[in-house]
């Protein structure tokens, strides 16, 4: 048995079925001009979880073990747009519109695409999402089925909305899932705290907690 140290107790897992799945490291929502500051956030404070994030591709790099990458885009036409997301709130720019890093949330612009520091590289698959959860109009469940994968270590933004969205979907058709606690940010500190909190509590009713160094530690020994 393989064990991950982790909360609310250690995590199981098999070499053969589990991957790393990278939520949304776009530049839309960490450089400034983009969606997620159109939202009225100070994306400054997604950018502290860059290094660890790194440190933890490069350490599933090294094992040769699986690496999923997602963003969430929408096809330039914005036929997978829902007018209620285009609608919603009052942002500076909506989803579509012309910014700073081409246009916001659309797949193919520069502010779309995954942030320089942690590009996919040569295999890594990357999935494109309309929405929060990756599982939603895409073929993520096909892909994942295909490579025998039943156990996912997540990272990335936003804590509370696509990582968290995500890990849930995951969760309810049954595969085990783990956050990265230093390789996930929030614009709202209480939000992660709260987000981390509710995944693991009732024995892990969502999913376990760990560190990265934890993480690598456990798929290394
Ligand atoms: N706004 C916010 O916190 N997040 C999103 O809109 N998308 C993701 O979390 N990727």
């Amino acid at each position: 048995m393989r064990l991950i140290t982790a909360q609310p107790f250690d995590f199981e897992f098999k070499t053969s079925e589990i991957a790393l799945i990278v939520i949304d490291m776009q530049r839309d929502f960490v450089e400034p001009g983009g969606f997620g500051e159109t939202l009225g956030n100070d994306v400054s404070l997604l950018r502290s979880i860059i290094p660890k994030t790194k440190e933890l591709l490069e350490g599933f790099r090294e094992l040769g073990l699986p690496i999923i990458h997602t963003r969430e885009c929408h096809k330039p036409d914005l036929s997978d747009l829902p007018d209620a997301k285009r609608d919603r709130g009052n942002p500076s720019l909506r989803i579509g519109d012309e910014g700073p890093m081409g246009r916001i949330l659309v797949s193919g612009e520069p502010g779309a695409d995954i942030i320089p520091e942690l590009y996919p590289i040569e295999n890594e698959i990357v999935i494109d999402k309309p929405g929060k959860g990756a599982f939603y109009q895409t073929d993520l469940p096909q892909i994942l089925t295909k490579i025998g994968i039943r156990q996912l270590v997540f990272a990335g933004v936003t804590t509370e909305v696509c990582v968290q969205t995500t890990m849930r979907e995951a969760n309810d058709r049954g595969f085990d899932c783990i956050l990265a606690k230093d390789a996930t940010e929030s614009y709202f500190p209480e939000f992660k705290k709260s987000a981390i909190d509710m995944i693991k509590a009732q024995g892990a009713i969502v999913g376990w907690v760990s560190s990265v160094d934890e993480i690598l530690d456990g798929l290394k020994s």
